[in-house]
């Protein structure tokens, strides 16, 4: 049924792209000119025995496109995966914007999004702590729209002079290239030990964010202030957010660490079965709108790309929704070759002058003729505008369109003067006429320097458990220095945040807390500055706490696309396997036997029941929760089995629902968990709800205070 659907929800730019697909069934092999292969198993040879001859074209051919398949991986967002879908907004928002895209609530535009991690490489973890990319790059009927956001509402710098310091010191170090997608090392923290503005990111990063459960329960966030403009030219200020259906959760470090070994393509294999199982990933487009004229009703600056709004403040309005719902052909082709950029946008959106946004802007160009190899990236199929493409630029490497015609310039008239320029009431893009007198200074307005107090705000909005995370997190990163200095000097930065957050790190570094962090702070400022203008400053922020920063209260109400695993050995009551899955599955959960070998286990009444996956071929960390089914006996031999008692050790640790059929509690006394309760431990009476209750909550995080176990 899910192939099905996709199928007839193929859009506009499949039937676009399938112009350039390759099918080779029932198709002879030929040369890349067409000339059929007769013999693919061995070179041209004088004689058996003998050397290789030049002139065997089949091989030089063969052997020169394998020797040119790779392009140089993007220098930051390397490793990613991509789906296409589509956009569709609930209602029209004419009164703010003139995009079509955004005006008509039965217009379905198609979309191409790449998720990503930032400091890996092509072929690293998934489950690295990182920030995630969230490129959507929407095909309107106007031209290309790509909003090139992160799961993260806010950026590290304030100015994109400094993004290739910030990434130079989080890559691997360059004389070892060691370690490969962390942040836990030394160069990364020197910078940021330096630069008090990205405070406020680093909270983020070390908060659960950067560790998704998947893909599809990550928030996005377009960062920096955008205008809508509409028909009548009236500018309004937009913040982008993308909403999850499925709710914000992520894993627990010590399961990252683990499923970064046992299945390092987690989130890419996540996202591709939930497609392929008709589970189409979801999200609703939200929108914060500020009014021009309260530009500067607040006390930090819009166009500070280190600060968000919170939404108690200007609430999120959510205007459409986006579905994912067809995996690319071609890995390469699509995912590789996409080519995203903040400065592709349509009539009735503009930009701002957020200094990072402005840099942005005038990088991405660069960043696909070094990567792709050409000024004609826009042609790859992937990267092509549904809307018409006409003007006067011509040639280049690997020039696919073929234009007719005697003119390439204007004004001409010999080609009539086509093509022709478009007028406002045409469709014709025009920048917004923001007024601007000012002096040519390199200098960052004192409006940018409160560096600390949203940092702080995101600190008091966390869970309890959120926070320990996030102390913990910070721990190991700096445990992972080898200058003590770097880590007195980032525990005196968090001192500017919460007294209490810094004096728990400190404890775990094995430090004192310093007095006062060191001064001057701020190495971002100009040789010659006037050091108190740049110093780093806490204001005041407008409200103590924000719910919407916080995981803890997001959508808990569904288990749809968990995995669950059932532990199974023989003896196991088949009914009840049946029972407990046939209900988990009605919730749209998936449901996998794991058990001490693959084949099958013979069941209490003597049947053969298959199972999916053994001790050996699978984890607890790549499962929400787990159920033991009814069974004394297939108990028994559970308990018997220490990959079994691991199993379930681990998915207590990591705070997941556990749930025993009847007759199979006597395994928990083999456990480290034996004789405790909680809403995560259920077994008796209503086991299915409770259970599912469980599953939905994602995790009873409150578990590792007092009990954590050792597996
Ligand atoms: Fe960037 C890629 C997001 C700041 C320069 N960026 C890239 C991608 C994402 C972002 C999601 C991957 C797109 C894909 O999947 O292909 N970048 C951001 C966000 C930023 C940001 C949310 C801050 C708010 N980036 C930023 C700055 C610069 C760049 C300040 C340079 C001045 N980014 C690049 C790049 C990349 C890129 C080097 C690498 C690959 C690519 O562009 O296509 O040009």
């Amino acid at each position: 049924m899910a192939k099905k659907q996709a199928a007839t929800i193929k859009n506009k730019k499949a039937i676009d792209l399938e112009k350039n697909v390759s099918d080779a069934t029932d198709q002879f092999l030929t040369t890349n000119h067409g000339v059929r292969i007769q013999d693919n198993q061995n070179t041209l040879k004088a004689g058996e025995r003998g050397p290789s001859l030049l002139e065997d074209f089949i091989f030089r051919e063969k052997i020169f496109h394998f020797d040119h398949e790779r392009i140089p991986e993007r220098i930051v967002h390397a490793r990613g995966s991509a789906a296409h879908g589509y956009f569709q907004p609930y209602k029209s928002m004419a009164d703010l914007t003139k995009a079509g895209f955004l005006s008509d609530p039965n217009r379905q535009t198609p979309v191409f999004v790449r998720f990503s991690t930032v400091a890996g490489s092509r072929g690293s973890t998934d489950m690295a702590r990182d920030v995630r990319g969230f490129a959507v790059k929407f095909y309107t009927d106007e031209g290309i729209f790509d909003l090139v956001g992160n799961n993260i509402p806010v950026f590290f710098i304030q100015d994109s002079i400094k993004f290739p310091d910030l990434i130079h010191a989080v890559k691997p170090e360059p004389h070892n290239e060691i370690p490969q997608a962390a942040s836990a090392h030394d160069t990364f923290w020197d910078f940021i030990s330096l630069m008090p503005e990205s405070a406020h990111m680093i909270m983020w990063a070390m908060s659960d964010r950067s560790l998704p459960r998947s893909l599809r329960m990550m928030e996005g966030f377009g960062i920096h202030t955008y205008r809508f403009i509409n028909a009548k030219g009236v500018s309004t200020f937009i913040k982008f957010h993308w909403k999850p259906k499925l709710g914000v959760h992520s894993v627990a470090w010590d399961e990252a660490q683990k499923i970064s070994g046992m299945d390092p393509d987690f989130h890419r294999r996540d996202l591709w079965e939930a497609i392929e199982n008709g589970s189409f990933p979801e999200w609703e487009l939200g929108i914060q709108v500020i009014p021009e004229k309260d530009e500067h009703k607040f006390p930090f600056d819009l166009l500070d790309p280190t600060k968000l709004i919170p939404e108690e403040l200007v609430p999120v309005q959510r205007i459409g929704k986006m579905v994912l719902n067809r995996n690319p052909d071609n890995f390469f082709a699509e995912t590789e070759q996409v080519a995203f950029h903040p400065g592709h946008i349509v009539p009735g959106l503009d930009f701002t002058n957020d200094p990072l946004l402005q840099g942005r802007l005038f990088s991405y160009t660069d960043t696909q003729l070094s990567r792709l190899g050409s000024s004609n990236f826009h042609e790859i199929p992937i990267n092509r505008s549904v809307a018409p493409v006409h003007n006067n630029q011509r040639d280049g490497h690997m020039r696919q369109t073929v234009n007719r015609g005697t003119t390439s310039y204007q004004p001409n008239s010999i080609g009539g003067g086509c093509p022709y320029q478009a007028m406002l009431s045409e469709g014709g893009f025009s920048s917004y006429p923001e007024p601007i007198a000012a002096p040519k200074v390199r200098a960052r307005s004192v409006s940018f320097s409160d560096h600390f107090s949203q940092a702080t705000l995101f600190f008091n909005s966390q869970s309890k458990p959120e926070q320990q995370h996030i102390i913990d997190a910070l721990s190991f990163e700096l445990g992972k220095l080898t200058y003590p200095e770097i880590r007195k000097r980032m525990v005196g930065i968090l001192t500017q945040i919460d007294k209490g957050l810094a004096a728990s790190v400190a404890a775990n570094l094995g430090i004192a807390v310093p007095e006062a962090p060191e001064k001057p702070i701020n190495q971002g400022m100009p040789a010659d500055a006037d050091a108190e203008k740049y110093e780093s400053k806490k204001g005041k922020s407008v409200i103590d706490k924000s719910e919407a920063l916080s995981m803890a209260g997001t959508i808990k109400d569904t288990i749809a696309t968990r995995k669950i695993a059932f532990l199974v050995a023989d003896g196991v009551q088949a009914t009840d396997v049946a029972l407990v899955k046939t209900a988990l599955e009605k919730e749209g959960a998936t449901v996998e036997l794991v058990a001490p070998k693959l084949g099958a286990v013979a069941t209490a009444d003597k049947a053969a029941q298959a199972v999916d996956k053994s001790f050996l071929t699978t984890a607890s960390v790549l499962y929400d929760a787990v159920y033991v089914p009814a069974g004394a006996d297939s108990a028994k031999k559970l308990a018997a089995d220490p990959d079994a008692v691991h199993f379930l050790n681990e998915i207590f640790r990591h705070c997941k629902a556990i749930a025993f059929g009847q007759g199979a509690e006597s395994l928990a006394s083999q456990t480290y968990f034996a004789g405790k309760t909680d809403e995560g431990l259920i077994q008796g009476k209503d086991l299915v709800p409770r259970f599912i209750k469980a599953i939905a909550g994602h995790r009873v995080w409150e578990r590792e205070a007092s009990r954590k176990v050792p597996a």
